[in-house]
């Protein structure tokens, strides 16, 4: 008898957890390449929270981190079909596809985050937004994506010379290739995942990114030499499939957006804290801060004149120039 009463309790406990567990009447599920407790990851648990609890525990989110669902370009095809229903991704391999995220991700296009925050939290960052309604998705928000500097396994780069002949890894954007190129580099677009290990085998001699993704990669163990050139302060952005949207109420989409909108300033908080930490964490680097960036910033004439054609693209360049 009391065998049966402790299995029946044990049930009990065990069907009480599930219920709590399907609580939610739907469940997102957001793709991310870079580990748990990452700050773009933190983020959309932060909002999944909100919205768990804005929406009386009907709408969740769960994060698939460490690019368990894959790559980003694949994330980003899977997204726009709805088979994933949110994706955190960099504006990079957006590049072929939105040409207006060809915009914020020009090199030296931003002169500081501050400077990138105004213009994304403004009219232009909402245009960009807007442009990817065409493209099967929904705009959520921008996240920080720190700026990129260039880092390799062969020497210290002090000047752009030094860069001559060097093969680097860049996000999957042909602007990126381009830009290499213009620098006197070879530029190899691959998905991030393989960087470690092609950094190892010699297949390429570096790659670029900021603090946070050089130090929980590990790059910064295969490729020892740190330049900040800082070519790119590239935003990342939230997206959701347009058919998972497009299913919600409308007061249902407005929780989404709002909860998006609010998980931009407590990423921010955590990236800052995160830069700071993986500067200090990869200390046995060698970091060439001491360089001289006109030389880059001129070398990018010819990429502003392949990518920024359109009127309504120059527009937008103008329009982040005169932003304060
Ligand atoms: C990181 C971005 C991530 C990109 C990665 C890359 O956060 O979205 O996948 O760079 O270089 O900084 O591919």
């Amino acid at each position: 008898m009391t065998y049966i009463k402790t299995l029946g309790a044990a049930l009990l406990a065990s069907v009480a957890m599930a219920s709590a567990a399907t609580a939610c009447e739907i469940t997102f599920r957001s793709s991310d390449t870079h580990p748990d407790g990452y700050p773009t990851v933190a983020a959309v648990n932060a909002m999944g929270d909100m919205l768990e609890e804005r929406s009386d525990g009907r709408l969740c989110i769960e994060v698939f981190h460490s690019a368990q669902l894959g790559e980003e370009k694949d994330t980003i095809e899977q997204t726009q079909f709805g088979v994933i229903d949110m994706n955190r991704v960099s504006l990079g391999p957006f590049n072929n596809i939105i040409e207006e995220t060809q915009i914020p991700s020009l090199p030296y296009i931003f002169r500081s985050t501050e400077h990138m925050h105004n213009v994304m939290d403004g009219p232009v960052g909402q245009q960009i937004l807007d442009a990817f309604s065409d493209h099967d998705l929904v705009g959520l928000a921008f996240y920080d994506g720190g700026s990129r500097s260039f880092y390799n396994s062969e020497r210290p780069i002090t000047s752009i010379e030094d860069l001559e002949g060097l093969k680097f890894r860049v996000m999957q954007s042909d602007m990126f290739v381009d830009m290499v190129a213009a620098l006197g580099a070879n530029a190899t677009p691959m998905p991030y995942g393989e960087v470690y290990s092609s950094i190892q085998t010699g297949v390429i001699d570096g790659a670029e990114n900021n603090w946070p993704s050089y130090d929980s990669s590990g790059h910064f163990e295969v490729a020892q030499y740190y330049t900040l050139d800082q070519h790119l302060i590239v935003p990342e952005v939230l997206v959701m499939a347009k058919s998972t949207f497009d299913a919600l109420s409308p007061e249902d989409q407005e929780l989404v957006r709002q909860a998006a909108r609010d998980s931009v300033p407590v990423m921010r908080e955590l990236w800052a804290e995160r830069e700071a930490e993986s500067e200090a964490r990869v200390a046995g680097v060698e970091v060439i801060s001491d360089i001289d960036k006109t030389p880059f910033i001129e070398a990018m004439v010819p990429v502003y004149e392949k990518y920024v054609t359109s009127p309504v693209l120059q527009q937008m360049v103008l329009d982040i120039l005169a932003t304060e």
